[in-house]
């Protein structure tokens, strides 16, 4: 079987892989969800959308002869990475992610961990605060049952419904964010709290060095939990991982 990578997207790790796979000349494909208006553009094939559960991933990986599955999704797309183990498995296809360490706090740094976004909603009651709610669109109207605060919402693309919060400023923007212009939008909105996921990595990172500087808490949900796979770190690992996994004729 000839080698053909499905890389599994959305995040600057995958990005960087893509940069990588093109200039070594390796057949892949970079695979979206399609959960925003204008993806950044890759250097190699790209599909969107989902593929319909594990099933419809092995059958992606089937028909298009996939050799080897590179999981590099934000870690906390979860049910991709969770059906991305299961399609492997059932089709025999070797699976690596390419992932990024959490963060972990330093001195003086104020986080409040959380273990998902539920409990980062409880931990909000109380009295009215200004927050910055740095989740993207896909979970922001969970804080609705938390109408008295003031939320800042930072989006990748402008809301299709109005927020489901009634005191809210929309900020349409899309990472990597800079540390400089993170506090300089904390100080415009006069924020006193930030929520945001352990996504890990530099594209999000800003807004905890921006907390840090503004000696702001910060609420910090944790990761979910995710398949035991193969962890890689860098695209080179990638390369060299995928040099002792060479192709081979799928299992019967
Ligand atoms: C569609 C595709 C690259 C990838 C860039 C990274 C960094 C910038 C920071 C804040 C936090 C947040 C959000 C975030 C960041 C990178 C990375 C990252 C966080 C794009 C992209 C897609 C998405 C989907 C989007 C989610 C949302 C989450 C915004 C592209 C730009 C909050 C995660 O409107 C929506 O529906 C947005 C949905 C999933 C989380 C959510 O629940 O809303 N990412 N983000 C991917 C697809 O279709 O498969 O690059 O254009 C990618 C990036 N966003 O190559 O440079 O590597 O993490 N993305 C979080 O970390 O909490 C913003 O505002 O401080
Ligand atoms: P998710 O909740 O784990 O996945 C939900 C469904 O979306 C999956 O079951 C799959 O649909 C589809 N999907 C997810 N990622 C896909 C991909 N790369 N290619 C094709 N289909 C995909 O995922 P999510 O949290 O919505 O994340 C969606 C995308 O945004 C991913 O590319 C992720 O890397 C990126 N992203 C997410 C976050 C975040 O905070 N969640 C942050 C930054 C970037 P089917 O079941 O139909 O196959």
């Amino acid at each position: 079987m000839t080698q053909h990578l499905l890389i599994l997207g959305g995040t600057t790790e995958a990005s960087a892989l893509a940069h990588a796979v093109a200039s070594n000349d390796l057949k892949a494909t970079f695979s979206y969800a399609g959960r925003v208006a204008n993806p950044k553009a890759q250097p190699i094939p790209t599909r969107e959308g989902g593929f319909g559960g594990p099933q419809g991933l092995a059958a992606y990986i089937r028909n298009h002869n996939i050799s080897h599955v590179i999981d590099a999704t934000h870690p906390f797309a979860a049910q991709m990475s969770w059906n991305a183990f299961e399609a492997c498995r059932a089709t025999d296809t070797p699976l690596a992610a390419l992932t990024r360490p959490a963060w972990t706090p330093v001195e003086n740094d104020t986080w409040q961990l959380v273990p998902d976004i539920a409990h980062a909603v409880a931990i909000l009651q109380g009295e009215a605060k200004r927050v910055m709610l740095a989740l993207g669109r896909l979970h922001m109207n969970d804080f609705a049952v938390q109408p008295q605060h003031h939320y800042v919402l930072r989006l990748v693309d402008a809301p299709e419904e109005t927020p489901a919060l009634p005191n809210h400023t929309v900020v349409v923007a899309r990472g990597p964010f800079d540390v400089d212009e993170d506090i300089a939008l904390f100080k415009e909105h006069a924020v006193e709290v930030v929520v945001c996921k352990n996504a890990g990595g530099t594209g999000a990172a800003a807004k905890i060095q921006a907390a840090r500087a503004l000696g702001l808490p910060v609420i910090m949900i944790e990761r979910p939990k995710l398949p035991a796979r193969a962890e890689l770190a860098t695209p080179k690992a990638v390369l060299e991982w995928l040099t002792a996994h060479p192709a081979t004729e799928r299992g019967v």
